[in-house]
């Protein structure tokens, strides 16, 4: 096949600065789910300070979004004062008839560690804590309990050898059990790797949409398609060896950090579809469709 298992929406970009009502650098890297029949985009919203906050957008057809003028709204405390600076790259997870957002918490000195808070609703949202050590970036929680335990993708930063890990907590505040996910390397995902939206389950494995990049003259990002054993979700059963989306429309390729694709919110539709939508050069958000069949099967060659 010459084409990427991943197709663009053709009016792409789906959401830029342009739609949102005050004056805003950029708006990416959406967290997404749907909640009931409408669907839910969770961007990463850098104002015209171009400090990131994290906003509700909604859609009735999943293409046509509303972004609220007003951000997400934690209690700030002396903690959260220091620690979410910059709020972003939001995961969204279904658990136990919650959604659970875990995002990235970031200081005025760029130091990133994860926080994570809850809604049943979309309209209030509460802080259940921070939940990594600092240097932690690119985590999302699994839709479900495994062996007893609450389960989370995770990656402590530790420069280029970056690796990502399954950790495992019995509150969502204590974790542990660290195991180290074996993603074989290939040259487009060689400098680093981090997981994308939240993992999805299907009868043949957990199947995880992650962003990989390989330096040329500065990082390119693509993202990539892995399987996972379901109850030792360390375990890699399936790796599909190339990239599903690459930088190569404008929108992809000139931005605010330049080639560059990075999903961390996605939704299947109840045909098999799956919605990604993801960041075009850290400058806005498009829309990309898979079949889960065929992206399974791309995992197992
Ligand atoms: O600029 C590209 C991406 O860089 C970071 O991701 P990672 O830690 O995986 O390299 C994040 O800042 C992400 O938001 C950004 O899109």
């Amino acid at each position: 096949m010459n084409k990427e298992l991943l197709t663009r929406y053709a009016n792409n970009p789906i959401l830029t600065a342009l739609d949102v009502p005050f004056l805003c650098n950029a708006v990416y890297n959406p967290g997404a789910v749907k909640f009931g029949n409408r669907y839910i985009m969770i961007p990463r919203v850098e104002d015209g300070r171009r400090d990131n906050r994290l906003h509700v957008a909604e859609s009735g057809d999943g293409i046509h979004f509303t972004i609220r003028p007003e951000p997400i709204m934690l209690p700030l405390d002396s903690e959260a004062q220091i620690w979410e600076k910059h709020m972003y790259d939001p995961r969204v997870t279904f658990l136990e008839g919650v959604y659970y957002i875990a995002y990235c918490a970031q200081t005025m000195e760029e130091t990133v560690r994860i926080g994570l808070m809850k809604t049943v609703d979309f309209e209030s949202f509460e802080r259940v804590g921070l939940i990594t050590p600092p240097w932690n970036r690119n985590c999302a929680l699994f839709p479900e309990r495994i062996g007893g335990l609450y389960a989370r993708f995770e990656r402590p930063m530790n420069g280029a050898d970056a690796v990502n890990f399954i950790s495992y907590s019995p509150d969502l505040l204590h974790w542990g059990q660290a195991k180290a996910v074996e993603l074989k390397t290939e040259t487009w995902l060689r400098n680093k790797w981090g997981v994308g939206p939240s993992p999805i389950k299907t009868d043949e494995g957990w199947l995880v949409i992650f962003h990989g990049v390989w330096w040329a003259i500065g990082p390119v990002y693509r993202l990539g398609v892995m399987l996972l054993d379901l109850e030792q979700p360390h375990k890699v059963i399936g790796q599909c060896p190339e990239f599903i989306l690459t930088p190569r429309e404008p929108y992809e390729r000139i931005g605010e950090v330049n080639n560059c694709v990075f999903s961390n919110g996605a939704i299947v539709e109840p045909d098999g579809q799956l919605k990604v939508y993801y960041g075009a050069a850290d400058t806005c958000i498009c829309l990309a469709t898979g079949n889960l069949v065929e992206l399974i099967a791309a995992c197992k060659q």
